[in-house]
């Protein structure tokens, strides 16, 4: 099984996706999501133009030697961008192995491990009235676990909070449209939004939030604190984790549970807040952290810390991601939510998928591989276009953390 032939695959079915196809000798195809919100043109010339000319003639079964070949090979290693072309070749070959062995990508790394993938939804409004509406909605379509956020009193726009509320999408120009942001008025709300859950809906179902990387160590310790009588589920990246020693400080105020790392793309951006039990949800995914064989080894390394799997799931992964990534968490044994943002019909088409939800959890399916597939005749009816996300200012023009 030699790979022949691998294409680059852009597309904007309502969103940018970029995708790795590869191709072998006896006819086989694999898929990897090779997508970087903001950034996707760089990984798709990082894999045409210095990964492909590698893969062309090489055993398509020699899964970890490629990726080391890939990772050590470069020189250069780590970042957003190499990792995330790593991760489309790397999530390809796993599809392609399941697809040879004509068995879906979970029975090879080790079989079911549970009945299906939990996942949160996001609920969210403008203000309080609407968000906790939004709740009530996301319960009634079956979902066990809820994220939720909203407009804050004083604040135009804020993360989380999207005009179409099933569907969000915060790379919405070009060039980057510009948020305000108060820490104060912030701090303010939240312990008055989440009473508001709890009083309307009471402990069961689990609650969810994310503060998007905006708040200081000590700040997002006082923020922990004030949310615990509301039984968090999870506190999600309270604070920018290129430090991660600043999360002790988070750690001795707040027994609310710490979810973080979206943005990582190798086990040595959690090294230190997973070996010293700082954290209690990783959500590194498998496209922007090294693809299926490298985020198993970070989620092998978490499970001797007590940390469990949270992985990022936003309508910026493709159902690809997607489709790998319920593969894995079906799989291993500390599994804990998933996050689940739907996709468009236009996505859902250019993406024809294997997975499914029902009762609050997505099932991968059982078609051979990770299940997903694409549609190139109208993948191409969809043609790239630029889109960046957002900046941050604070109210008096200071440069904040979006
Ligand atoms: O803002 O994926 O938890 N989910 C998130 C996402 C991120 C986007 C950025 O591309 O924080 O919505
Ligand atoms: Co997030």
């Amino acid at each position: 099984m030699k790979i022949a032939k691998a294409d680059v695959i852009v597309t904007c079915p309502g969103r940018n996706f970029v995708t790795l196809k590869l191709t072998t000798d006896d006819g086989l195809t694999g898929l990897g999501d090779a997508t970087l919100n903001g950034r996707e043109l760089a990984v798709a010339s990082y894999l045409g133009d210095h990964v492909v000319p590698c893969l062309i003639g090489r055993d398509a079964h020699r899964i970890d030697d490629t990726w080391h070949t890939l990772y050590r090979g470069a020189y250069w290693r780590r970042g957003p961008v190499t990792m995330t072309a790593i991760a489309a070749v790397d999530t390809a070959l796993w599809d392609l192995k399941a697809k040879a062995a004509g068995l879906p990508l979970y029975q090879l790394l080790g079989g079911r491990s549970r009945d299906g993938v939990t996942v949160y939804g996001h609920a969210n409004g403008a203000d309080m009235a609407e968000t906790l509406d939004e709740v009530q909605r996301f319960r009634d379509m079956g979902y066990k676990a809820i994220r939720v956020q909203s407009g804050i009193p004083g604040l135009a726009s804020t993360y989380g909070v999207s005009k179409d509320k099933l569907f969000y999408e915060p790379a919405d120009a070009a060039v980057p449209t510009e948020n305000l942001w108060s820490t104060e008025a912030y701090l303010d709300f939240m312990p008055k939004l989440l009473d508001a859950v709890r009083v309307r809906f009471g402990y069961d179902g689990h609650i969810l939030h994310d503060v998007h990387h905006r708040l200081t160590p000590i700040e997002a310790a006082r923020l922990g604190k004030s949310l615990e009588p509301y039984r968090l589920f999870w506190l999600e990246d309270p604070v920018p984790a290129e430090n991660q020693e600043a999360f002790r400080i988070l750690r001795q105020h707040t027994v609310t549970p710490i979810a973080i790392g979206e943005v990582f793309n190798t086990i040595w951006d959690a090294k230190t807040l997973i070996g010293e039990h700082l954290i209690d949800y990783i959500r590194a995914t498998v496209v922007h952290a090294g693809g299926i064989s490298h985020l198993r080894r970070i989620l092998d390394f978490a499970a001797l810390h007590h940390v469990r799997s949270g992985c990022h799931g936003a309508t910026d992964l493709s159902p690809v991601c997607l489709g790998a990534s319920l593969h894995l968490n079906l799989a291993i044994p500390n599994f804990g939510v998933h996050e689940y943002m739907r996709h468009t019909a236009e996505t859902d088409a250019v993406f024809p998928h294997a997975y499914s939800f029902r009762d609050g959890m997505l099932h991968p399916g059982e078609a051979p591989g990770h299940g997903v597939t694409l549609d190139e005749t109208a993948a191409a009816r969809f043609p790239y276009k630029p889109a960046s996300l957002p900046i941050n200012r604070l109210t008096d023009g200071t440069l904040w953390h979006w």
